[in-house]
């Protein structure tokens, strides 16, 4: 019953500043106060080295194609990569963000080189590629270069080629995609539930359906953006979306995948200190951390 901490301070992914400071607003929201009252031995590994903006040359020169802060971005998610591997093979990683561009590095060294499958819960689809983004930013992009679509340096994050096939992805609480990533996610068979199948469904039916996809699956990864939440309920995010996930509907979804006992690693990522109102948004997330290891009501 060990859980391994992790942080990464990036915000070169996002458009705007201040998600780097999300691994200390989740820390500070008693992250590890939570899991230890849940019986876990909790150990902290620090931070990964990441770059601050101004030390960095101006954008990389974004052009059509061009990705912002590319090579800062890999080198971290591959230090990530490294980090996780010094984990113990039976302790359970949860790695803070940061934009969503360090999942690159999380689901790769999560995965340890087994098949993963991967809950992506989120307003976006983080299923651009360089000719579909319409920012540049990476933060956009994570959840295509996982599946091996998109720039060869991202792709090959820790080593060569793709880390999770497209049948092994799960989107929930998506609101937002851009015109072109629609159509890739599309092509490339990915499972997505928006908010009209949340609405239609209910968050447990897709829970259910998500759990029976990956039982026996040798890891699963549920990575987290603070965005999929309503606005009203987590308003310390870069690119809040009107009419996200409750604050029941994403607890159930947390309390659901617990009591199935499939997920071997977690993200917690996009929580924006600058824009929060007194670290709701962080206190939130080390919340439904708890619940997906196994905090109970009653
Ligand atoms: C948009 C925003 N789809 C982009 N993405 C965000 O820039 O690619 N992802 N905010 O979390
Ligand atoms: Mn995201
Ligand atoms: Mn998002
Ligand atoms: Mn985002």
């Amino acid at each position: 019953n060990k859980v391994g901490v992790l942080g990464v301070p990036m915000d070169l992914g996002a458009g705007r500043r201040g998600v780097d400071m999300g691994p200390s607003a989740i820390r500070y929201a008693q992250l590890h106060t939570a899991l230890r009252q849940l019986g876990y031995a909790v150990l902290d590994y620090g931070d990964v080295e990441v770059p601050v903006v101004e030390t960095l040359s101006r954008k990389n020169g974004r052009s059509p194609g061009g990705l912002h802060h590319l090579q800062a971005i890999r080198q971290a998610c591959e230090e990530t990569v490294q980090s996780l591997k010094k984990m113990p093979e039976d302790t359970f990683p949860i790695v803070l963000g940061g934009d969503h561009s360090i999942s690159m590095g999380s689901i790769t060294g999560a995965s340890r080189g087994e098949r993963i499958g991967v809950i992506w819960v989120d307003a976006h689809g983080d299923f651009n590629t360089p000719e579909t983004s319409p920012s540049g930013n990476i933060h956009g992009m994570p959840l295509a270069a996982l599946c091996g679509f998109g720039d060869p340096q991202l792709v090959n994050i820790g080593w060569e080629g793709a880390k999770v096939r497209p049948e092994d992805v799960v989107l929930i609480g998506i609101r937002e995609l851009d015109p072109g990533e629609k159509l890739l996610l599309r092509e490339a068979g990915v499972t997505v539930y928006t908010m009209k199948e949340v609405d239609q469904l209910g968050i447990s039916r897709i829970a259910a359906e998500t759990i029976e996809r990956f039982r026996g699956l040798p890891k699963v990864h549920v990575s987290l953006d603070a965005d999929v939440l309503d606005p009203t309920v987590a308003p310390g995010v870069g690119t809040p979306v009107p009419g996200g996930l409750s604050y029941r509907e994403a607890h159930l979804l947390m309390e659901l995948l617990a009591e199935a006992g499939i997920v071997t690693s977690l993200d917690l990522v996009e929580v924006n200190p600058i824009l929060d109102q007194e670290n709701r948004t962080a206190e939130i997330m080390v919340e439904l951390a708890a619940s997906l290891l196994g905090k109970q009501i009653f």
